[in-house]
C-alpha cells in the first residue's frame, strides 16, 4: 500500500484537473494527481477547439503563452448561415476581442509536459478512486494501479474527472441536484489533413440539417454535421460524412472544400447538464464534473478553464492568508458563469440545428433576420461568443 500525502488531491487529468494542480503549483501549493487513462489516451481525444481571450490570458498564467502564441489561430469573426444566407459576427467591431483556435489536445499536451517537467506527482491508469471523509478536515482517496493500492491524504479534493466521474456521484444523493436536457441529435465531428473551407468558422443551419466547419490549423480541418443520436460511426464512411457536409453549406465553402481521409470520426451528444452545488465540504467540482452543455456555442473548455482558475484563486487564498471567502464564493460564483453558458449554448443549438417542425423553423428564421438587422442582438451574441457577455 502505497501512502501519499498533498494539500490538494485533484481526481481526472483533463483541462481543468491539469490547470488547476499547474496553477496551484506556480502558487506553491503541492497537489497529487489522479488520471484513470494513460497519458497518451488523454493526449489524443480530440474535442474543443474555440478559446475566449480570458481563457487564453489563464493559459498565460499557467505559463503557456509561448505556445499559444506561436500555433494559435486569432479569429476576428465567425459566419452563421441559414439556408445559404450569412451573416458574419464581426467579433473585433462588436466586442473589441477576437477567439482564439487552439486545440484541448495541445492544451492537454503542453500542461502535461509542464506538469511532469516538474516532477508534479500524477498517477496514470489509476483505478477504483474512492473519496472518503470530505465532510472532515482530513479527506482521502483510495485507488489501485498496476503496482498495487495506494491512498492519499489531503486538505482539500478537487473533483476535475469529468461528465461520467466518481467525484459528483460520491456525494449522497440529497445534497444534490441536477438539471438536465438531452436532445435527440448529436454532432459526428471528422477531423482531416486538409486546408480549411474558409479563414473562419461557418455554423450553417440548412434544410437537412446543421454543419459546422471548424478547423485546428491552416492546414487540419475540423467538421461536424446533425445527425440522429442514435447514429453509428459504421453509418458514416468518408464519403457520405463530404456528401452529406457540402450539401449543408454554403455554395461558396462547399466550391471551396478540399475532402480527403478523416483521421478521426466520433459522435458527440447534444446535452446540457448543471449539478448544484459545486461544492460539498472539502470537496469542490470544476469542469465537466459539474457542468456539461452542448458544444455548439464553444463553451465547455472554457467553463473548465474559468473553474479551474477561480479554485486555484480561492485554494491560494485560504493557504496564503487564512482566508476562506474564495472557498464560501465558489459554487455560487461558478454556478453563476455555467447557466449563463447553458443558456447561451441553448440558444445557438435552438437557432442553427433542424429541429424538424415548422414552427421552429419560422422561430429559427426570424432570429436570424433579428441578428441581420439588430445591433443589440448581434452584440449579444458576439459578447456571448467571445466571453465577455457571461460573468
Ligand atoms: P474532461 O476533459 O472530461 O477530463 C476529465 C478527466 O478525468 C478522467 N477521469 C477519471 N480519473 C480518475 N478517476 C476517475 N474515476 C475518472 N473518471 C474520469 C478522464 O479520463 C479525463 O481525463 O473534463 P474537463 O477537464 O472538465 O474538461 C472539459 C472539456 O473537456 C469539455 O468541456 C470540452 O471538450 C467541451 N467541448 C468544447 N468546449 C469548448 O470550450 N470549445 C469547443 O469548441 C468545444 N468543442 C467540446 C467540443 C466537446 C466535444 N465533445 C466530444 C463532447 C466539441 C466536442 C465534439
Ligand atoms: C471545434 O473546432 O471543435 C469546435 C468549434 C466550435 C464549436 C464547437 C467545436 O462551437
Amino acid at each position: 500500500m502505497t501512502n501519499l500525502n498533498t494539500q490538494v488531491a485533484i481526481i481526472g487529468g483533463g483541462p481543468a484537473g491539469l490547470l488547476l494542480s499547474q496553477l496551484l503549483h506556480l502558487g506553491g501549493v503541492d497537489s497529487v494527481l489522479l488520471e484513470r487513462r494513460t497519458r497518451a489516451y488523454v493526449e489524443s481525444r480530440i474535442r474543443a477547439g474555440v478559446l475566449e481571450s480570458g481563457t487564453v490570458e489563464l493559459l498565460a498564467r499557467a505559463g503557456l503563452s509561448t505556445q499559444v502564441e506561436q500555433h494559435a489561430l486569432f479569429h476576428d469573426g465567425f459566419n452563421i448561415c441559414f439556408e445559404g444566407n450569412c451573416f458574419r459576427a464581426d467579433l473585433k467591431a462588436l466586442t473589441g476581442t477576437p477567439v482564439v483556435v487552439y486545440g484541448q489536445t495541445e492544451i492537454t499536451r503542453d500542461l502535461y509536459q509542464l506538469r511532469l517537467g516538474a516532477g508534479a506527482r500524477i498517477l496514470f491508469e489509476a483505478e477504483d478512486v474512492a473519496l472518503h471523509d470530505f465532510n472532515s478536515d482530513r479527506p482521502r482517496l483510495t485507488y489501485r494501479t498496476g503496482t498495487g493500492s495506494g491512498e492519499v491524504r489531503c486538505e482539500f479534493i478537487a473533483g476535475c474527472d469529468g461528465s461520467h466521474g466518481v467525484s459528483r456521484t460520491s456525494v449522497p444523493a440529497d445534497a444534490i441536484t441536477v438539471y438536465e436536457q438531452s436532445l435527440p441529435y448529436g454532432w459526428l465531428g471528422i477531423l482531416s489533413g486538409t486546408p480549411p473551407v474558409d479563414d473562419e468558422l461557418i455554423y450553417s443551419r440548412s434544410s437537412r440539417g446543421f454543419a459546422l466547419c471548424s478547423m485546428r490549423s491552416r492546414a487540419l480541418s475540423r467538421y461536424y454535421v446533425q445527425c440522429p443520436i442514435s447514429d453509428q460511426l459504421d453509418e458514416w464512411p468518408d464519403d457520405r460524412f463530404w456528401d452529406e457536409l457540402r450539401h449543408r453549406i454554403p455554395e461558396w465553402a462547399a466550391a471551396r472544400l478540399v475532402t480527403g481521409p478523416s483521421i478521426e470520426k466520433s459522435i458527440a451528444p447534444l446535452r446540457s447538464f448543471v449539478a448544484e452545488p459545486m461544492r460539498f465540504g472539502r470537496l469542490l467540482l470544476a469542469g465537466d464534473a459539474a457542468h456539461i452543455v452542448p458544444p455548439t456555442g464553444a463553451k465547455g473548455l472554457n467553463l473548465a478553464a474559468a473553474d479551474a482558475g477561480e479554485l486555484a484563486s480561492a485554494l491560494l487564498l485560504h493557504y496564503r492568508e487564512r482566508d476562506d471567502s474564495g472557498l464560501e464564493n465558489y459554487s455560487a460564483n461558478a454556478l453563476r458563469r455555467a447557466w449563463n453558458a447553458v443558456r447561451f449554448s441553448w440558444w445557438m443549438t435552438m437557432l442553427t440545428h433542424r429541429l424538424g417542425d415548422e414552427f421552429s423553423d419560422r422561430v429559427q428564421r426570424a432570429e436570424f433576420e433579428l441578428l441581420r438587422r439588430s445591433h443589440a442582438a448581434a452584440e449579444l451574441l458576439a459578447k456571448s461568443y467571445c466571453g465577455t457577455a457571461l460573468g
